[in-house]
């Protein structure tokens, strides 16, 4: 790794997840954290997910980037450090790197360790005048940052539309922790997918390759690896659908028969037919972004759009 990244790279304790784990599958109704979709094979499929033709938010969202980038850098300014939420493969901060004027640094927050270090050098390599400043954590924790060199504005990105795998009320809750990190004056910059017809939406989520279904199923494997559990991964299907009426796609793994698994100690009896709902993915309207953001203490200074309406980029200022 170059000299230039310093470290706050200690991958996050495994052992960590067992409560996470049995919490969400001892539950009445199962659920598992989506953060636990992320590792090291679960990041790469879901990059995989991202080049999906079914799959288009990441290229719709790049596309918005591409044509807003410029004014971006103008609105925010020079001297700015970038605090990335999800930093992922690390694709979509390097047009802002490029259109911001002079960034002081780059703080990529992720959970995925491996992937985190190597874009981590990777970009130091390429930016040498920007600080960048990994930081692997949970987010969805509260952050110590990194030390970051002067900077005049601080910019937060949270891309992807990861902002809709959070219940209403905890959105604005993670968008007010965001504020308090960019301090007044400070900005974030928010991907979010827009609400549209269920078709698209459900085979966004259940693509005919079945990359999708891989990445659910991913979470069984990890957690037969990690936690020294026995899921029977043929025995769970992935099931991803649009809820009209609660606005958000919801992913699962259903049990296809009635069995008993093992997790860490614990026995977790599934009925044939239940479900571990592992993800919601919220689409916004206009109403509900307004209302969330506001109630964040954020304005919305501006917000693009792709040609077919798809997704939205959104600038706000604290
Ligand atoms: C990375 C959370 C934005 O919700 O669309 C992709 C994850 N899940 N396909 C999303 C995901 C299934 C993705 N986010």
């Amino acid at each position: 790794m170059s000299a230039s990244v310093s470290s706050n790279l200690a991958p996050i304790e495994t052992s960590g997840i067992v409560e996470d784990v049995l919490c969400g599958l001892t539950a009445s109704r199962k659920t598992l954290p989506a953060k636990l979709f992320y590792d090291e094979e679960g990041a790469r499929l879901f990059e995989q997910i991202c080049t999906l033709d079914e799959y288009y938010l990441t290229r719709t969202e790049l596309s918005i980037l591409r044509a807003s980038v410029r004014e971006i850098g103008e609105r925010v300014g020079g001297r700015a450090a970038l605090v990335e939420y999800g930093s992922g493969a690390g694709i979509k901060v390097r047009l802002l790197l490029d259109a911001l004027l002079h960034p002081a640094a780059y703080v990529p927050i992720d959970i995925s360790h491996e992937q985190l270090a190597r874009v981590s050098s990777e970009l130091a390599g390429d930016y040498p005048n920007v600080a960048i400043r990994p930081l692997c954590a949970d987010y969805t924790q509260p952050l110590s940052l990194p030390h970051i060199p002067e900077h005049d504005r601080r910019l937060a990105f949270f891309p992807g539309s990861t902002i809709g795998n959070f219940h209403p009320a905890e959105a604005a809750a993670f968008l007010r922790r965001i504020r308090r990190v960019v301090g007044p004056g400070g900005m974030l910059l928010l991907g979010v997918d827009r609400r549209k017809d269920a078709a698209t939406l459900n085979a966004a989520y259940d693509d005919r390759d079945g990359v999708t279904a891989a990445f659910n199923l991913n979470v069984l494997r990890r957690i037969n690896r990690e936690l020294g559990a026995d899921f029977d991964l043929s025995r769970f299907r992935h099931k991803a659908f649009f809820n009209e009426s609660a606005g958000r796609v919801e992913m699962h793994l259903q049990a296809t028969v009635a069995h008993q698994v093992d997790v860490a100690g614990t026995p977790v009896a599934f009925a044939r037919g239940e479900t571990i709902w592992t993800e919601s993915s919220y689409k916004y309207d206009r109403d509900q972004l307004t209302t969330v953001t506001t109630a964040a203490g954020f304005a919305i200074e501006r917000l693009w759009t792709d040609a077919d309406d798809r997704f939205w980029v959104v600038l706000l200022v604290a």
